[in-house]
């Protein structure tokens, strides 16, 4: 893709979340009056720290109810799976990402991506994130995708589930994502993507960059506990097109739309800074007045892909279009 149009894209992404950011806060205007005014009290960083809070409460009414997760309906064990149980990434499936933001992941943010940042070790890959300069940033991450290698079929029903636990602070936005044919031209499926100053709750998201009003269906997942203090499941299952999303046990998100009909790629990353959050007042990331321990990991334990046992394992003869909720 030419710069210019992945610069458009990485704008065009920004504005969408920007969009989306708007909608989930119902009362913006009173929101940003208070904001400012904290902010003028308090400073940024402070009122930043308040910020997803009022989210948090503004958006609770989002939150899908606990249901029992479907058991029996997928194989018994994965199609598909990286344990990470060697000592480095398996390049055979992963390809990890080295420069700034741009090209297949993470525009608008402030991080230089570095191999040295992805290790493999104790049974789960390490994404690093490091406050250090590198390659004209002050900071420096990992990101792996899996597209071009290890990509899940087309129209396949399937349970992707990644076990991870997350890092924690200012300006850290951890992601256990995918596209459908590729970056931002159709699908983009967030199983999990949090802010770091936030950990207790994370997004889950359906895009369609085919569309003008991209966001299918976000919901935020509440967890009630510190999500980077252990491992957590973050899952999507998607079956005849019902999108299912789920954090440990628990159905946190749901919508019928379509089923992916071109191969979905995987990605894990940790990006760095407020991107989209510089849009309600959250400064720009700045190691002067950073106050996060480094480095923070994001720890996946593994990722495995499963699919159905039943008669939802046979793809339709011929693309079944859009269904629309
Ligand atoms: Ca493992």
């Amino acid at each position: 893709m030419a710069k210019h149009l992945r610069r458009t894209h990485d704008i065009r992404r920004s504005a969408k979340q920007i969009a989306t950011l708007r909608l989930l806060i119902t009362t913006r205007e009173s929101i940003q009056e208070w904001f400012t005014a904290t902010r003028a009290n308090t400073g940024p960083l402070r009122s930043w720290l308040l910020m997803p809070t009022m989210s948090l409460l503004l958006t609770g009414m989002l939150i899908v109810l606990t249901t029992p997760m479907a058991l029996g309906q997928w194989s018994s064990t994965p199609t598909w799976s990286d344990e990470f149980n060697g000592s480095s990434v398996n390049t055979a499936d992963w390809t990890a990402k080295v420069g700034g933001p741009g090209g297949n992941c993470c525009g608008g943010t402030e991080q230089y991506f570095r191999n040295e940042n992805v290790t493999v070790s104790g049974g789960s890959l390490h994404i690093r994130a490091s406050r250090e300069s590198y390659g004209g940033f002050n900071y420096t991450s990992g990101a792996i995708e899996s597209i071009g290698k290890r990509m899940i079929p087309a129209y396949t029903d399937y349970r992707l589930e990644f076990r991870a636990k997350l890092p924690s602070g200012y300006w850290l936005w951890p992601a256990l994502w995918g596209f459908e044919a590729g970056y931002m031209s159709g699908l983009e499926l967030d199983t999990m993507e949090t802010w770091g100053v936030q950990p207790t709750s994370v997004w889950q998201t359906l895009h369609d960059w085919t569309l003008a009003a991209d966001t299918i269906k976000q919901c935020l997942a509440v967890a009630g506990v510190d999500l980077s203090q252990g491992y957590h499941i973050y899952a999507w299952e998607v079956i005849n097109g019902q999108h299912k999303m789920y954090l440990d046990s628990t159905l946190t998100c749901q919508t019928t739309y379509r089923q992916p009909q071109q191969p979905v790629d995987m990605k894990i990353n940790i990006s760095i800074g407020c991107n989209y959050g510089c849009s309600v007042g959250m400064p720009p990331a700045d190691p002067a007045q950073d106050p996060n321990t480094y480095p923070q990991y994001l720890d996946v334990d593994y990722v495995r892909l499963y699919t159905t046992t039943g008669p939802d394992t046979t793809p339709p003869a011929s693309p079944t279009g859009l269904k629309v909720q």
